[in-house]
C-alpha cells in the first residue's frame, strides 16, 4: 500500500455558516473558523474541508457560486481567507476547499450574459435548448436531484436551460473546452493561494454524453446519460495531469450513484479518493425521502464489500447533506453516548481516510422541526412542493420530509450552554439552534473525561500511533447479525475491531485475547457478553 500524508490524516468538515459567528451577523464566518483552529487541532484533525465560502446568492448555501474568485461577504473577505491559510499553516494544518463545477449560480455573470444574449460566447457554457412542442414541453424527460423537472423555461422564449439541482444552479456544459479551461484556472488560483486540495462536488455527473430522454425512474430519470461517462473520465484525467499533479494536494470526489466499477475508474489516475454513499443508502428505498429501519447487518454487508474490494477510500458517516448518524444508526435517546462512540469505533476501525463532520465529535443529533418555515434547505422545499402536489396525508408528508431534511446537520455548532449555544452573542441565527444545546455542547464534553469528544480524541491518536490501523488489510469476522467484527492486519500487526450496532446485550465467542486499545465501556477485560452498543479495538 502506497503511503501518503492524506491517507494518515483526519479531515474535519466545516459548514462555514454554521460553525462560529464572530461578527454576530447570524452566519458563521471565516474569522470564526480561525478562532477555532486550536480547538480542531486539539481533537487531532489536521486537515479542514470547508464547504463553499465563495460569493453566492445562497440558494443552496454556497453550492450555487456567482464568483469563484471571491468570498461570500456574509462569511468574510478574501483577506480573511488568506489569513485562514496562514493561520492553518502556522499550526501545520491544511485547508481543502469545495470545488463546485457541475453548475454555477444563475447569478454568475456567465449565466446572466448567456441568458440575456443568445449570441454571447457564454451561451455555450450551459445547456440551452429549445423546448418540444413549440416550447410547451421541456427538451427531455429528465428529473433533478431535488425532484421535479431538470429544465427551467426562460420566460418569453421557447428556450429552456438544464439544472440537475435547483433552478438557480444551471449545469455547465463540458462539451465546450472553454469551461474546462475556466475550471483549471479556478483550481490554480486557490492552490496558489494556499489550499491543499479540493472536495469536488457531484464530480462524476459533470459530463452529459447526450440529452436524449432517459428511462423513467422514481429518482433521477436521465441519469444513464450523465453518471460517470467517458467524457467525465477524460476531464478528470486532464485536471489531474495539468493542474493537481503539480501541487502537493489531494482531491476527494463526491460521487453520485457510482457503482464499485465506476468508483474504481474515478480513482484511477483521476481523483485521489471518493465519497461513495452506498453505506448511507442502506435505509433508503428508491428516493432519499423513503426511509426504513436501520439494520446493522445491511451496513456490515455494504461496508465489508467496499472494504474488501476498494484499495483506498474515505471512511465517513456524516456530512452536511446527511442526517446525524447518532440519530440514524445509533440511539440518540437511550444510548446517546454509547452509540455515538460505537459508530466512532467503527469508522476509525475501517480502512480509509477519515472524514468527520462538525458536531459529530460531540454527538450532535437530529432536530425537532415544528414547521416548514423553520427549514432553510432548498431540497426540502422542493420535495415539500412535490409532496403537496401528491395530496398525501399531512402527517405522512411531514414524516417523509423530516426523515431526510438536510438541515438536521446544518444547525449552528453547539459550543456551550450560553445563548445560541455560543455560536454568536445572541443575535438571530440563520437556522435555529438545536434545543438540546444546554446538554450537548463542546464545553460539557471538554469537562467530562468520559465524553464523546475525548473518545474521538483517543481514537484519532490511536490511529495515528498504529500504522496497521491505517494501512492494514481488512478481514471480516463472522459474528451475530447485530455486530460488525473485523480484523486489520499489517505484517506482524493485528487488530480486532468489534462493534455492537444494537441496543441488545449480545453473547459472543470471539477470541478477545490481547491488549484492549479502546473500549467505550472502559472494561478491563472483554467478557462474553457485549453491552448495548459496546465496541472495542484489541491489539492481538
Ligand atoms: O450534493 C449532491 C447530492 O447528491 C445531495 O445533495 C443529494 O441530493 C442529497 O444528499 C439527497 O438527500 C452536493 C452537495 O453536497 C449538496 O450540498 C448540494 O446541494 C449539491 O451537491 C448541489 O451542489
Amino acid at each position: 500500500m502506497d503511503k501518503k500524508w492524506w491517507k494518515e490524516e483526519v479531515v474535519y468538515q466545516i459548514y462555514p455558516r454554521s460553525y462560529k459567528d464572530n461578527d454576530n451577523n447570524g452566519y458563521g464566518d471565516i474569522q470564526g473558523i480561525i478562532s477555532k483552529l486550536d480547538y480542531i487541532k486539539s481533537l487531532g484533525a489536521n486537515v479542514i474541508w470547508l464547504s463553499p465560502v465563495y460569493k453566492s446568492p445562497d440558494d443552496d448555501n454556497g453550492y450555487d457560486i456567482s464568483d469563484y474568485y471571491d468570498i461570500n461577504p456574509k462569511l468574510g473577505t478574501l483577506d480573511d481567507m488568506k489569513e485562514l491559510f496562514a493561520e492553518a499553516k502556522k499550526r501545520d494544518m491544511r485547508i481543502i476547499m469545495d470545488l463546485v463545477i457541475n453548475h454555477t449560480s444563475d447569478e454568475h455573470p456567465w449565466f446572466i450574459e448567456a441568458k440575456n444574449n443568445p449570441d454571447s460566447k457564454y451561451r455555450d457554457y450551459y445547456y440551452f435548448r429549445k423546448g418540444k412542442k413549440n416550447g410547451k414541453k421541456a427538451p427531455n424527460n429528465w428529473s433533478g436531484y431535488f425532484s421535479g423537472p431538470a429544465w427551467e423555461k426562460i420566460e418569453g422564449t421557447d428556450d429552456y436551460y438544464l439544472h440537475l439541482f435547483s433552478k438557480k444552479q444551471p449545469d455547465l456544459n463540458y462539451h465546450n473546452p472553454a469551461v474546462l479551461e475556466e475550471v483549471k484556472n479556478i483550481c490554480k488560483f486557490w492552490l496558489d493561494l494556499g489550499c491543499s486540495g479540493f472536495r469536488c462536488d457531484v464530480i462524476n455527473i459533470i459530463y452529459k454524453s447526450s440529452l436524449e430522454d432517459g428511462k423513467p425512474r422514481i429518482f433521477l430519470t436521465g441519469k444513464e446519460h450523465y453518471v460517470s461517462q467517458d467524457g467525465c473520465h477524460k476531464i478528470l484525467k486532464e485536471i489531474r495531469h495539468e493542474v493537481l499533479d503539480k501541487y502537493d494536494c489531494f482531491t476527494v470526489g463526491e460521487s453520485s450513484e457510482a457503482t464499485m466499477d465506476m468508483a474504481k475508474d474515478l480513482t484511477n489516475d483521476e481523483l485521489h479518493m471518493l465519497f461513495c454513499f452506498e453505506h448511507l443508502n442502506i435505509d433508503i428505498i428508491g428516493a432519499p425521502v423513503f426511509r426504513t429501519k436501520f439494520k446493522p447487518w445491511k451496513l456490515n454487508k455494504c461496508l465489508t464489500k467496499w472494504q474488501l474490494n476498494f484499495p483506498w477510500n474515505t471512511s465517513f458517516f456524516e456530512c452536511h447533506d446527511q442526517v446525524r448518524v447518532v440519530s440514524r444508526y445509533g440511539d440518540d435517546k437511550n444510548y446517546h453516548k454509547e452509540s455515538a462512540k460505537a459508530i466512532a469505533t467503527l469508522q476509525f476501525g475501517l480502512k480509509g481516510t477519515m472524514f468527520i463532520y462538525e458536531g459529530q465529535e460531540i454527538g450532535m443529533t437530529n432536530v425537532k422541526w415544528n414547521s416548514i418555515d423553520e427549514i432553510d434547505d432548498v431540497s426540502t422545499h422542493y420535495v415539500n412542493k412535490l409532496l403537496k402536489s401528491l395530496h398525501l396525508p399531512k402527517k405522512l408528508s411531514w414524516k417523509l420530509l423530516t426523515n431526510f431534511c438536510r438541515d438536521h446537520a446544518r444547525t449552528p455548532m453547539q459550543w456551550d450552554d450560553s445563548i445560541n449555544a455560543g455560536f454568536n452573542e445572541g443575535n438571530k441565527t440563520w437556522l435555529k439552534v438545536n434545543e438540546n444545546y444546554p446538554t450537548i455542547n463542546v464545553k460539557n464534553n471538554l469537562e467530562d473525561k468520559d465524553s464523546i469528544w475525548y473518545y474521538y480524541q483517543d481514537l484519532i491518536a490511536l490511529r495515528k500511533s498504529k500504522e496497521g490501523l491505517i494501512y492494514g488489510d481488512f478481514k471480516p469476522v463472522k459474528a451475530n447479525k447485530n455486530l460488525m467484527v473485523f480484523e486489520r492486519i499489517y505484517g506482524e500487526e493485528k487488530y480486532l475491531v468489534c462493534v455492537n450496532l444494537s441496543k441488545k446485550t449480545i453473547r459472543h465467542n470471539l477470541d478477545t485475547k490481547g491488549k484492549i486499545l479502546i473500549n467505550n465501556y472502559k472494561k478491563e477485560n472483554i467478557d462474553e457478553v457485549l453491552l448495548p452498543y459496546e465496541s472495542f479495538i484489541i491489539e492481538k
